[in-house]
């Protein structure tokens, strides 16, 4: 018995470690971090990454048990596999802002296709049998803009109460966010969800569920001005009404603009955000350098509130 119980008690150690109280930031270059858990490892599908750029042509992720060591995954898909991207005329496509869901044993990776400006943005899907890929693009877009809705930051929300599948998506200048119902086959919509414009919102929509309550977070203001932060709505159904619940994120002494961000939960039960920001440089002055991913903490309040998060260094 003594035996079984410390083979328990090795296993249940082995399972806590692979999540530390604390990460070391920033982890690498990049931005708009999709993170998810896969198999007790922390996977982040970013635009850019290490070596990456704003103008990036593909995409990898990046793998971690300890959230100080990552493992580049991939490539996961490549802009000139993506056979539909230049049938809109523009002169260059860019890919980024991903977004990630499982179903049924298959990963699906959703991103933004562009330029955004002045020709429509785009949402495309492709999908693969392992979350490194290869993913195959599924054949058209899923979304395109128009109108002042910029087809931007795909994001995909399984609803563990009602098995439907949201697509969340748009922002920027037309900070328009607009929520679609998925097919079950993950790369169609079955119908668009009419959703009030939660305040303060531009960008990056992220949605989680606790407890009950689903939690709308969505960055706020321009993508490298001072305001630029993570704000909050709740609801009781994940498509609203949202009641406007404020800032998660806000820049301080250190670090400028913390936005485009996940929320996951780990094995050992506590909350993680994974977000993008910039390193403030010395004294005042512009922002500098590339964007970094971060990973704090989020802890919530005795009544369900997210408590404002202090980011972390080293
Ligand atoms: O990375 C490009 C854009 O910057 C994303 O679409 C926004 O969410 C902002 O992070």
């Amino acid at each position: 018995r003594m035996t079984m119980l410390r083979l328990f008690l090795t296993a249940a150690l082995a399972t806590a470690a692979a999540v530390p109280a604390k990460a070391r930031n920033p982890q690498f270059q990049g931005a708009d971090p999709h993170a998810m858990f896969i198999g007790g490892d922390l996977w982040i599908f970013p635009t850019g990454g290490p070596g990456g750029a704003w103008e990036a042509d593909r995409f990898f992720a990046f793998s971690s048990r300890d959230l100080k060591t990552w493992e580049k995954r991939g490539e996961l898909i490549r802009r000139d596999q993506i056979a539909w991207i230049g049938d809109d005329g523009a002169p260059a496509h860019f890919l980024w802002a991903p977004g990630v869901a499982t179903r049924n044993g298959k990963y699906y990776l959703y991103y933004s296709v562009g330029p955004q400006n002045p020709t429509p943005s785009r949402i495309g899907v492709a999908v693969a049998d392992r979350p490194a890929g290869p993913y195959r693009d599924s054949g058209k877009p899923l979304i395109t803009g128009g109108n002042g809705f910029e087809a931007i930051d795909p994001m995909v929300f399984a609803d563990p109460r009602s098995g439907k599948t949201y697509l969340y998506a748009g922002g920027s200048a037309g900070a328009t966010l607009r929520v679609w119902e998925l097919r079950p086959d993950m790369i169609g919509t079955a119908r668009e969800v009419k959703v009030e414009q939660p305040p303060h919102f531009t960008e990056g929509a992220f949605v989680h569920e606790r407890n009950g309550v689903y939690y709308l977070s969505y960055s706020h203001g321009r993508w490298n001005g001072p305001d630029y932060s993570v704000h909050y709505a709740t609801a009781a159904s994940p498509t609203g009404p949202w009641r406007y619940r404020g800032a998660i994120l806000t820049s301080d002494a250190r670090h400028q603009g913390p936005g485009h961000h996940s929320i996951v939960r780990a094995r050992n039960g506590e909350w993680l955000i994974v977000y993008h920001r910039w390193e403030r440089p010395a004294g005042p002055g512009p922002f500098a350098g590339e964007r970094q991913i971060a990973i704090d903490v989020l802890r919530y309040g005795a009544d369900g509130t997210i408590l404002p998060v202090r980011m972390t260094d080293g």
